[in-house]
């Protein structure tokens, strides 16, 4: 079972290494490295585990992260409404690649925070309002998905994790929350 303990933090070059795709088809070992990242989502957003196990809270999880420099990222965005529950995205995505992305920019209006850094970091972190994404799902299935506002920025994060760049790489380094014209804001 993943644990904060496997989790590597900021100060490790691992977290700026470039990671290699993995081959398909899928190994058994990535396959359940993909299994093992997604129970630690589930875990961890789960309040009676997460105290338990003394885990954060999180939505996504990449394996430079564990210290495993291969391109695997988890996405678990829970539903916001427990009586309308929306499709959530849940997903291990293998080599997730994006496509195209949108003129338009957006950020969280909380801002970011990171598994691998044990510090708050203030300021908007700017990223693309909308994705075309590719992957190969856990069954070994190249999937094709479009991904808007928090769900588009989540993948981001993730993505960011296997090309060795940190959410704070993105924030405006004069003003944290200096904005260009047409940036949206996700509340
Ligand atoms: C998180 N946690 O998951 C953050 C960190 C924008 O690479 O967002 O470092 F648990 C992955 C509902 C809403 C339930 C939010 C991407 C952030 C990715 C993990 N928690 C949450 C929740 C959360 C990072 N990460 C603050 C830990
Ligand atoms: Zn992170």
């Amino acid at each position: 079972m993943i644990t904060m303990d496997d989790i590597i933090r900021e100060g490790n070059p691992a977290l700026r290494a470039v990671a290699k795709e993995v081959s398909v088809p899928l190994s058994d070992e990535d396959i359940k490295l993909g299994e093992e990242m997604m129970e630690f989502l589930h875990n961890s957003q789960d309040p009676i585990k997460a105290e338990e196990l003394g885990l954060r809270g999180g939505v996504g999880l990449a394996a430079p992260q564990l210290d495993i420099s291969k391109r695997i990222i988890a996405v678990h965005v829970p539903s916001g409404d427990l009586e309308n529950p929306e499709p959530t995205l849940s997903a291990v995505m293998y080599n997730p690649k994006i496509l195209s992305h949108s003129v338009q920019d957006a950020c969280l209006g909380e801002g970011e925070g990171c598994l691998s850094v044990d510090r708050e970091v203030p300021g908007y972190v700017v990223r693309h309002n909308k994705i075309t994404l590719s992957y190969v799902d856990a069954a070994g299935v190249k999937q094709k998905i479009r991904l808007k506002n928090y769900e588009a920025i989540v993948v981001q994060h993730e993505i960011d994790h296997l090309n060795g760049v940190m959410f704070y790489d993105h924030i405006n380094q004069e003003n944290p929350y200096a904005l260009k014209d047409g940036v949206l804001v996700i509340e």
